[in-house]
């Protein structure tokens, strides 16, 4: 793990390319015990190894189904859509081992991330590790690897010098070929050595979603109770025409119980 020094950074966004809806901002000065996070997400491998160990099984596994990139999936589409988001199918037999339905497997994904894990499965697998998930504000710290105000976790350009620095959607969305995942320790690390910070996979963090801020600003654990939990990051579908959430100020949510291809997670520990 990667240690993360502390003290008071600014958190949020007032990018007018952020949609209200989704309380970037205000920005405003928190401050943070110091910390340790993993450089990078939970891996297939790391995730077979907790199963293995414990005879886990994954809340998509028990119900059956989970959310998959339409273009991915290899049968066992079922009628489940999401408003607004047509990419997406719900699929019969997708889950962490076979994420893109029947047949499919992460065989040759070892060191990419674990996705179709949900909030509580990766609170188990926390749990397991003697880790717990980042509250929002480290995971949010902790991405901007020591810079301030910038727009990725590298700075203020997305293509520096025209060269790619996350996974995310090239082409047109959503009909240009996506290849999905890619190993959790691509491109370069931020100033912390955290890998994949924006892109590749949304990260699961602790908190419950909420769009204001109104506790205490020193180590926030957002809302007592709420029913989405904040994911951050982005991932490989993000897309500028649509949905430019790999800025490091960007969050969204979804629901304790909810997996979907494109999330997966990364442990924090201390406090
Ligand atoms: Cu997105």
């Amino acid at each position: 793990m990667v240690r993360v020094p502390g003290g008071t950074f600014l958190m949020g966004g007032d990018d007018p390319d952020g949609r209200p809806e989704d309380g970037e901002g205000p920005v405003r000065e928190v401050r943070l015990e110091p910390f340790l996070i993993d450089p990078a997400c939970v891996t297939n491998a790391q995730f077979a190894t907790f199963v293995k160990e414990t005879g886990y099984v994954t809340e998509a596994e028990r119900i059956g189904w989970s959310f998959v990139f339409a273009q991915f999936a290899t049968g066992g589409v079922m009628d489940a859509s999401v408003p607004g988001a047509p990419w997406w199918a719900g699929v019969e037999g997708a889950a962490w081992r076979s994420p893109e339905g029947p047949g499919s497997s992460v065989g040759d994904r070892q060191n990419h991330p674990v996705v179709h894990v949900s909030w509580n499965d990766a609170t188990a697998y926390a749990a397991w590790a003697g880790k717990r998930l980042p509250t929002e504000a480290e995971w949010e710290m902790a991405a901007r690897g020591g810079l301030s105000r910038q727009r990725y976790p590298w700075g203020d350009e997305l293509a520096p010098k025209g060269r790619q620095r996350c996974n995310i959607w090239q082409g047109r969305f959503p009909t240009a070929p996506s290849k999905g995942t890619m190993p959790v320790k691509s491109f370069q690390p931020n100033g912390y050595g955290l890998y994949n910070v924006s892109g590749n996979v949304w990260e699961w963090t602790a908190d419950w979603w909420s769009t204001s801020f109104a506790g205490s600003a020193d180590d926030p654990t957002g809302p007592a109770d709420g029913t989405a939990k904040v994911i951050r990051g982005g991932s490989y579908l993000c897309h500028d025409s649509y949905c430019n959430r790999y800025r490091v100020a960007a969050r969204t949510s979804n629901t304790p119980d909810s997996s979907t291809g494109h999330t997966g997670f990364r442990c924090a520990a201390l406090r």
